[in-house]
């Protein structure tokens, strides 16, 4: 109350609600790098200005730009162009007769807190520990959960299994090997393209002040639970969650059995489990060597016999056994999932065979093919991953490195140049509007400072920026898509920690599926058909395929923030093999 009261006696004109009209990054902008603002208003407005938080005054004035038409979103959408703002400090835009924007900030450093936020989300979706955000968001902890395991008849297996910690999935209590596979992976190529700087962030977890990088001791902590799900023959098992989803309630509370799943016939283990496995425990295999020796050759090893089953079982699909509901994260072709594993095995092995294996198969993973758009990675689809890796080997082929450098160059220019096409300035074409299209756009920008760094050339990691704005709040919505991020954040993800804990905020941190035009829960199936795939959205609990979030989303959202960060030293952001010299080998 007082606090209102005193904001009302002091509120001068400058200080009206924000409209939804204007859309800025919330968290906000590099100095070094474009800053815009976009508005949607029903009339076209001229002018704008740049007005510092503090005091209403104006720092910056300029005019509007034409309307472009937004095919997506069916916006017509103007841009303020602020870029020459030479300010640091904390903003809003206003725009006469339209309204005034969200705070934000300018400084190098703007993104390093979001970088946390993001990171610690994974320490909040821990499973088979107790877990505590501590003084930064009091009251947000569960207990420790899913501790007991057992053999589902679909693993070949019978009797208890001790269940081994890992991340809940997304909004369920589910642990997924495939989804495990890039989200791990994603986190740990981050750590290696931007560690320089990483390595120093306190993520405020139990394992903080151990010795070795708090990024590190997070990401271990899934690495860990992934060992537990390997065969002794080398197989993977797909996936350990319930047989069907339980209700809405905190994680500890879920008492149904936590089954290791199979395939439920010979060899019960699934090939995409198996090549995803292969890849994040090689490239554990190498990060994890400086800190933890004895752990990196584990992963190393564990990797090995992996891929060793995985020649011997190249394409066991999975589908979800009899009685069985949860994620399934089926996938019928692990050709790419083996192809990475094999990649990332020769750059930490050095072994010619892997490399062998890589380069008499990478052809047809080369993107994007003649006359197709290129797609980023996802959790079907790791192929671009594993190009790139190789690419970045000691030792490579040189001439599949040079094809898949070339291959990079036409697939970041013709992402990077649909910046210019819509009108909020980013990769993401119409197609792209499906379950998690948010995860998708992260990618793209992980993709575009994969090629900012191999090829050194920073007109990619600007446009990077472009598509971190808007998961940041530039989007048709104004809506920040990161729980606790910026003014306007979404508040109401599918996420059953967020639901059950009887608090009104949502957990930190934690990135939005998105837009969905494909309406696969009840509560989208009931929004009007006439919506545009841009704005198929509703920030709803019930509505999983479009408000869900995942760990396999925020991955890439977190190498995005990291690259961004690294943009703000002033240095363009050159992490590859042969860049700021961040890259171990
Ligand atoms: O890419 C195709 C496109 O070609 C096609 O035209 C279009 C038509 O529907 O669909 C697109 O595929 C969609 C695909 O996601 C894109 O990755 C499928 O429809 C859609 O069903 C599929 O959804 C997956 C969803 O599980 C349902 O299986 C999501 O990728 C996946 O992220 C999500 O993962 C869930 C886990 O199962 C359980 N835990 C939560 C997690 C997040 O929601
Ligand atoms: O909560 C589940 C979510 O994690 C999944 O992504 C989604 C799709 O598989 O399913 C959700 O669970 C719903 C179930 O599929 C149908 N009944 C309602 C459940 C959520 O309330
Ligand atoms: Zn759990």
């Amino acid at each position: 109350m007082k606090s209102i009261a005193l904001l009302i006696l002091v509120a001068p004109l400058f200080a009206a609600n924000p409209t939804v009209e204007i859309k800025v990054d919330q968290v906000g902008y590099l100095p070094n790098a474009s800053k815009i603002a976009l508005v949607v208003s029903k009339n076209p407005a001229t002018e704008f200005t740049v007005n510092q938080s503090r005091d209403g005054k104006v720092v910056f004035r300029g005019n509007l730009s034409a309307s472009r038409d937004d095919y997506d979103s069916g916006d017509r959408v103007q841009a303020a162009d602020f870029t020459r703002l030479a300010k640091t400090g904390q903003f809003y835009v206003d725009v006469p007769g339209v309204g005034r924007s969200w705070d934000f900030d300018v400084t190098p450093e703007v993104y390093d807190k979001t970088w946390r936020t993001a990171m610690r989300s994974y320490y909040g979706q821990r499973c088979g520990i107790a877990v505590d955000l501590g003084p930064e968001f009091p009251g947000y902890k569960h207990a420790a959960c899913h501790l007991e395991g057992a053999y589902h008849p679909s693993s070949g297996k019978t009797g208890p299994k001790p269940s081994a910690g890992g991340w809940h999935d997304a909004g369920d209590y589910g642990r997924y090997i495939v989804n495990s596979g890039i989200s791990t992976g994603t986190l740990l190529w981050a750590y290696e393209f931007y560690g320089g700087r990483l390595r120093n962030v306190n993520l405020a977890i139990p394992e903080s002040g151990n010795g070795q990088p708090d990024m590190l001791n997070e990401i271990q902590w899934n690495l860990k639970w992934m060992l537990s799900m390997q065969d002794s023959d080398g197989g993977v098992w797909q996936k350990q969650t319930s047989e069907k989803f339980c209700d809405f309630i905190m994680p500890e509370k879920d008492k149904l059995v936590s089954y290791v799943i199979g395939t439920g016939s010979e060899p019960f283990k699934s090939s995409c489990a198996a090549g995803d496995f292969a890849a994040v425990m090689a490239i554990a295999g190498r990060v994890y060597r400086p800190f933890n020796p004895a752990f990196a050759e584990k992963c190393s090893k564990a990797a090995q016999n992996a891929f060793a089953w995985l020649e011997k079982h190249t394409n066991v699909p999975f589908k979800n056994p009899p009685g069985v509901s949860t994620g399934e994260y089926g996938d019928r072709n692990c050709a790419d999932e083996q192809l990475w594993a094999a990649a990332e095995l020769f750059r930490t092995t050095g072994d010619k065979t892997y490399s062998q294996y890589f380069v008499d198969r990478y052809a047809a993973f080369r993107r994007p093919a003649v006359g197709e758009e290129d797609e980023p990675p996802s959790w079907s689809n790791v192929g671009s991953l594993a190009l790139w890796t190789y690419a970045m080997a000691q030792n490579a082929d040189p001439g599949a490195a040079n094809s898949i450098r070339h291959d990079l160059i036409a697939a970041a220019d013709e992402i990077a140049n649909r910046a210019n096409n819509g009108g909020y300035r980013i990769s993401l074409v119409t197609r792209d509007y499906v379950w998690g299209s948010n995860g998708i756009l992260a990618n793209y920008g992980m993709e575009l400072m994969v090629a900012s760094s191999l090829l050194h050339n920073d007109r990619y990691a600007q446009a990077a920026l472009e598509d971190l704005h808007y998961i940041l709040g530039r989007n048709t919505f104004s809506l920040s898509f990161v729980t606790r991020v910026g003014e306007n954040p979404f508040r109401h993800p599918h996420h059953r920690p967020s639901a059950a804990d009887g608090k009104d905020e949502p957990w930190p941190g934690l990135m939005s599926g998105g837009p969905n035009k494909g309406r696969q829960d009840d509560v989208m199936r009931k929004v009007s058909p006439d919506l545009a795939p841009a704005k198929t959205y509703l920030d709803d609990q019930g509505a999983y395929s479009a408000n869900e979030v995942a760990i396999n989303w925020n991955a890439p959202l977190v190498f995005l923030l990291a690259g961004a960060e690294e943009m703000g030293d002033g240095v363009p952001a050159r992490g590859g093999p042969t860049g700021r010299g961040r890259h171990q080998r």
